[in-house]
């Protein structure tokens, strides 16, 4: 039977995939013979409908409807199965190839940490579009994540199938680790799903209770104390950008800049500040100078700790909070540069590296580094460790802790100040304090036993006994108000001495506690946060000087603190209100946020440069003249008012302590197994 497929088959070119059929001699060749001109197809066939019969003609026509209702019919009721079908057959497609039945989780929306070969110009740009928000996809980075309240989720702008594999099966390992996802100011937490340390087992975090509802948790919004430091954050900011763009330190009043070690100290101390207070626009520009301008392949000898925490301190909780790989692209990069400081004859390392020649060096005049120095860059080599995969890093600051732990000349636990990089033995022997020098020390046992899980005894133990040593030597009380507070001992002697640095110390303390050790430490704690308070209250300008001597008798018109010459300046350091912090976080008790919005209000009043940023002061006990020394410290910004934003926010979210430790430059990392 002619059809008109079989016309349209005889009408269409040849192709390869036309079904064909064949017609007989006398129906192809009709009169005039054959000739495949559309005229003689067209012709042919309208004379051989017209040869057909009427009724041959209707059953065709009838033919034709019956077809066409059919088709109309079966489109509807198959329609929606095909379409499920249809979108099964794309679910799978994303099924792992390599791990049968393993469904993977939506391709990662947030960039997961790149590999250490990875690609640098293959930064992800921050995206404007916004994605909803399903309550429980995993996604992203292997670590702690914190979205700004700007932004729900960043997209990588490039998917190289590889990496998205990576990423994928990264996701579905995430899936089955049961990760939180909690919400903070609408942004997410998400609990690291590799929270071991590289040499250890990974276990899986456990999924805090409260994270269902914390998911649907309304953001906190910012309040006024919280928004002053948001003002005076850009008021600083305005300063070192006019002036100092990508250099270490705001000069505000000669409206130039210093260098240390040449390398944008402040935009990088800053970066996660910003982050944290939601400053988009300011954390983009700062990013882009890192990208652009941030180079750490120079001739320049910078101080391994300082550098350590915070340049990688700060790159590294940058990378946690955002999700971006650039910034851990960078902390491998000045991590690798600083490691020649550990090729010591003991291992302890020099103070001094040449980042660019891969030399290290003890300063000029001796062979020695400072205890503080060797012993607070653990937590920030720690986590490199754990982000690479490459165990240089942890191995050669956890032998400095455990050489450390082995060695004599400690008093109770104390540490003398100094430690030679050729012995490995303590010098200065005899010299004790909590302040410059030491004071970190201190800060980092506790932080280090927190950080790896609360599973190194070593650290803890000695913790305990220096916090003994604490109580036994350095403690006493001042008069009139009998304020405790942390002297020093020299030889057997002690000093009412107390440096602005021991203020850390409640807040550790606190820390303690709050990680289950003795009751004893917070009420510390509450004892020792109230001098510092004292050490700001009791000067005229409410501004701590840089260390106070006690007095430990009662004098007519005397005050507790005494102030001398040489030591009445104000650096804008952060310890107190950093203490301050913890006491709230932990207390709840509002005078501490009223303690440091006083603080806040003095920093305006005597440090704040009307044309841009805040300086140090010579004299905390002038009010008239508290003579500017023209500096701004990174670490204004990097932690004095990071902690004040914290200080004043109810949010536990808001960086939560059972999740994240933070570093000597107030630079928070995640917990490896968080409570
Ligand atoms: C910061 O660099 C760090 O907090 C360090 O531990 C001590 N000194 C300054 C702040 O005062």
């Amino acid at each position: 039977m002619y059809s008109v497929a079989a016309a349209a088959a005889a009408a269409s070119p040849p192709r390869r995939d036309f079904i064909s059929i064949t017609l007989s001699p006398e129906e192809a060749v009709g009169a005039g013979g054959y000739n495949n001109s559309k005229a003689w197809r067209r012709r042919s066939c309208w004379r051989k409908w017209k040869q057909l019969s009427r009724l041959q003609r209707s059953v065709i026509l009838f033919l034709f409807a019956a077809l066409a209702v059919c088709g109309v019919i079966s489109y509807t009721s198959v329609g929606e199965p095909w379409k499920r079908l249809t979108n099964k057959s794309l679910d799978d497609q994303r099924m792992d190839p390599e791990i049968p039945g393993l469904k993977l989780a939506n391709p990662a929306v947030l960039p997961a940490p790149q590999k250490a070969d990875s690609n640098l110009g293959d930064y992800p740009e921050f995206s404007p579009q916004k994605l909803p928000k399903p309550p429980h996809v995993r996604r992203g980075p292997s670590n702690l994540q914190i979205k700004p309240p700007w932004k729900d989720v960043r997209l990588k702008s490039q998917h190289h199938s590889s990496r998205i594999v990576e990423e994928l099966v990264q996701a579905d390992k995430e899936e089955k680790m049961e990760k939180s996802v909690i919400s903070w100011r609408g942004a997410v937490i998400e609990p690291d799903q590799s929270t071991e340390p590289p040499s250890s087992k990974i276990r899986e975090p456990e999924k805090p209770s409260s994270v269902e509802g914390e998911d649907q948790k309304e953001p906190v919004p910012i309040n006024e104390r919280q928004m002053a430091v948001i003002e005076a954050f850009r008021h600083a900011w305005k300063g070192y950008k006019d002036f100092a763009w990508g250099h270490d330190e705001l000069k505000p009043l000669s409206k130039s800049y210093s260098e240390w070690f040449g390398l944008g100290l402040t935009l990088i101390d800053a970066l996660d500040t910003m982050w944290i207070l939601g400053l988009k626009e300011e954390f983009d520009e700062a990013r882009k100078w890192v990208a652009n301008n941030l180079v750490f392949d120079k001739n320049v000898d910078v101080n391994l700790f300082e550098s350590t925490i915070r340049i990688l301190g700060g790159l590294l909780s940058t990378y946690h909070l955002s999700g971006d790989s650039l910034f851990l692209e960078k902390a491998k990069d000045i991590g690798n540069r600083l490691m020649p400081a550990f090729k010591t004859p003991s291992k302890v390392p020099y103070s001094d590296v040449n980042i660019g020649r891969g030399t290290a060096h003890p300063p000029r005049w001796t062979s020695d580094s400072t205890v503080a120095e060797v012993t607070s860059i653990q937590l920030e080599f720690r986590e490199l460790s754990r982000l690479t995969g490459e165990e240089k890093f942890q191995k050669a600051v956890d032998e400095v802790m455990k050489h450390v732990h082995t060695l004599s000349g400690k008093n109770d636990g104390l540490v003398p100040m100094f430690i030679n990089t050729n012995s490995g033995q303590f010098t200065h022997l005899g010299v004790y304090t909590l302040g410059a020098r030491a004071d970190s020390y201190y800060e980092y046992l506790l932080k280090q036993w927190i950080q790896g899980g609360k599973k190194e005894n070593e650290l803890l133990e000695d913790y305990m006994r220096a916090i003994e040593g604490v109580k036994k030597h350095l403690l006493q009380r001042s008069q009139p108000k009998k304020l405790t507070f942390v002297g020093e001992l020299a030889h057997g002697h002690f000093s009412a001495k107390m440096d602005h640095l021991v203020c850390f110390l409640p807040g550790t303390l606190a820390l303690g506690a709050h990680n289950g050790l003795t009751a004893d430490h917070m009420k510390l704690a509450e004892a020792l946060i109230e001098t510092c308070y004292q050490m700001y209250a009791q000067v005229e300008t409410g501004l701590s000087p840089e260390i106070v001597h006690f007095n430990l008798h009662a004098q007519k018109g005397h005050k507790d603190v005494e102030i001398k010459p040489a030591d009445r300046h104000n650096l804008l350091r952060p310890e107190t209100v950093e203490s301050l912090f913890y006491m709230y976080r932990f207390t709840g008790d509002k005078k501490y946020q009223d303690w440091g919005w006083e603080i806040l209000q003095n920093f305006n009043k005597y440090t704040r440069v009307p044309t841009g940023g805040y300086t140090s002061i010579n004299n905390v006990q002038n009010p008239t003249n508290p003579e500017p020394r023209d500096k701004m410290e990174s670490f204004f910004l990097g932690e004095t008012l990071k902690y004040m934003f914290l200080l004043f926010s109810d949010d536990v979210d808001l960086i939560n302590l059972d999740k994240y430790v933070f570093n000597t430059e107030a630079h928070p990392l995640p917990i490896w197994v968080p409570a």
